[in-house]
C-alpha cells in the first residue's frame, strides 16, 4: 500500500466517539419514542440510529470533504476512485432498544471496496477497537491477537440470525448441528463486536449470513489485522453468497468445513 491509512483511523475514532456519545445520551428518548421497522417487525430503527448517522455524515463532510459515505439508514454509493466511508450508526440496535450494553458505532474507510482503516466504539463500556491495514489492530491502544485454539471441539463460536423467520428456522437447524462439534456457541447481536471478539480471542470464530457492508466493514479489518482468517460475503461460495466468516487460524479450516457439512451454505 502506497499510503499510510493510520490518519484515517484517527478520523474514524474522533467521529465515532462523538456519535457514541450522542447514542448513549439520547437512548431513553430514542427507545421511548416512535421506533420504526425495516425488513421485518423485529428489524428496528430508532431516532438515535438516524441521528447518529446524520452526525457522522455531517462531521465527515467537514473532516473529509468530497468523500462519499455509505450508511445503514441513508444508504449511499461507493466512490469510483478514492475513499468511501462505511457507517453503522448503531450496530446491535435490538440490544440498544432493550438496554443490553453490547452495541457499537462502527466506521470504516474503504479503498475500492477494501477496508483500510476502521474504528468500532462501544458507547457503554467506552472500549475503542481500531485497525489500519498493514498496521495491526488494537483495543484501547493494546495490540490484539486471535486465540491459539487448535481443536474445534474446544472452540467458542459466535453466530447470528437473519430477521426473516423462514431463514431463521434453517439457520437454527445448522447451528444446532454445529453445537455438538464445538465447545459452545454464542449469539450476542452485534456483528462488529463479534468480529472484534475474534480479534481479542474472546471468541475463537464467528459466522453469519445477511450482514450489511456497514456491519462488517470495520470489525472484519480488526479481526484480520489480529491474525484471523476472514472471508467476506462472496469470497467463499460454499459458506453462502452472503456469509461473513472469521476464525483463529488454528481452527479456521476445520470450522469452515464443519459449517459446510452442517449445511450452513444452504440456509
Ligand atoms: C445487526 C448485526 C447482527 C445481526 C442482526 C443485525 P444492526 O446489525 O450486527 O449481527 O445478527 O440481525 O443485522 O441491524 O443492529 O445494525
Amino acid at each position: 500500500m502506497s499510503f499510510d491509512p493510520r490518519p484515517l483511523v484517527d478520523v474514524a475514532v474522533t467521529v465515532a466517539r462523538e456519535a457514541a456519545d450522542l447514542v448513549l445520551r439520547t437512548r431513553h428518548a430514542a427507545v421511548t419514542a416512535q421506533v420504526d421497522t425495516k425488513s421485518t417487525a423485529t428489524d428496528v430503527v430508532t431516532e438515535a440510529d438516524r441521528a447518529s448517522e446524520q452526525l457522522v455524515r455531517d462531521r465527515l463532510a467537514v473532516l473529509r470533504p468530497g468523500e462519499p459515505v455509505i450508511g445503514e439508514e441513508e444508504g449511499g454509493s461507493a466512490a469510483v476512485e478514492g475513499l468511501t466511508w462505511v457507517v453503522d450508526p448503531i450496530d446491535g440496535t435490538v440490544n440498544y432498544l432493550y438496554g443490553l450494553p453490547w452495541y457499537s458505532v462502527s466506521i470504516a474507510a474503504q479503498l475500492d471496496g477494501v477496508s483500510v482503516a476502521g474504528a468500532v466504539l462501544e458507547p457503554v463500556s467506552g472500549r475503542v477497537w481500531t485497525a489500519a491495514r498493514g498496521h495491526g489492530s488494537y483495543l484501547d491502544g493494546v495490540r490484539l491477537g486471535v486465540s491459539g485454539v487448535t481443536r474445534l471441539e474446544l472452540s467458542l463460536i459466535g453466530y447470528g440470525f437473519a430477521y426473516r423467520p423462514e431463514r431463521r428456522q434453517r439457520q437454527a437447524t445448522t447451528w444446532a448441528a454445529l453445537s455438538t462439534r464445538v465447545r459452545d456457541i454464542r449469539r450476542a447481536g452485534a456483528a462488529s463486536l463479534d468480529l472484534c471478539s475474534v480479534a481479542a480471542g474472546w471468541l475463537d470464530g464467528y459466522a453469519e449470513h445477511a450482514l450489511g457492508r456497514w456491519d462488517w466493514a470495520a470489525g472484519a479489518l480488526v479481526a484480520s489485522e489480529a491474525g484471523a482468517v476472514v472471508r467476506l460475503p462472496g469470497e467463499d461460495p460454499e459458506l453462502g453468497a452472503d456469509a461473513t466468516f472469521a476464525a483463529a487460524p488454528g481452527i479456521a479450516d476445520n470450522l469452515r468445513n464443519a459449517l459446510v457439512e452442517c449445511d450452513f451454505g444452504l440456509v
